[in-house]
């Protein structure tokens, strides 16, 4: 089994349930295992347009047998089951399902960049990602500790 990091996030069509709806669907995925998973947080939109609601914001920890590039499709599966459009960049959406991190792969295909590209400039994958797992190296930046900052942890509040 191959260890994997998945960030989920929503701020439409309320957002804690999309969110527990997405940890409930990572755990049927095929040959996959939910390990852990963070608490939810309360975070302000990070790059998004002036109105944009709140996220939700949690981390899982999987197990898969699944592909980097299968397991992506199957998260997007999973957005679309729940109603994901893109109208635009960064729009406010009802699911997010990022991959993160699978083992120690990195990887820059035009389909999926192994680790995520911003994933070290963002409290809200950073902070649940360190609840879970705060001994993690990532791949190109080094321990996961002294990324979090005073100034990344701005407008993030632990939910439940
Ligand atoms: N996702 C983004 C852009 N900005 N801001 C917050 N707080 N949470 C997100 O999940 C988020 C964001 C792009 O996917
Ligand atoms: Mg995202
Ligand atoms: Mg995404």
């Amino acid at each position: 089994m191959k260890q994997a990091f998945v960030a989920l996030g929503s701020n439409l069509e309320n957002p804690v349930e999309q969110v527990q709806k997405a940890l409930i669907a990572l755990s049927h995925l095929p040959q996959t295992r939910l390990v852990k998973q963070s608490s939810l947080y309360r975070t302000a939109p990070i790059d998004c347009v002036d109105a944009a609601p709140d996220f939700i914001n949690a981390v899982a920890e999987i197990e898969t047998e699944l592909s980097p590039q299968v397991l992506l499709d199957t998260l997007h599966e999973i957005e679309n089951v729940a109603g994901r459009e893109r109208p635009y960049i960064n729009a406010p959406r009802v699911l997010d399902c990022d991959l993160l991190l699978y083992e120690n792969v990195v990887l820059n295909t035009v389909k999926l960049t192994l680790p995520h590209p911003r994933m070290h400039t963002r409290g809200f994958v950073l902070l649940p990602l360190f609840e879970i797992a705060p001994h993690l190296i990532l791949p190109n930046h080094g321990k996961i500790a002294p990324l979090i900052t005073p100034e990344l942890s701005l407008g993030i509040s632990r939910f439940s």
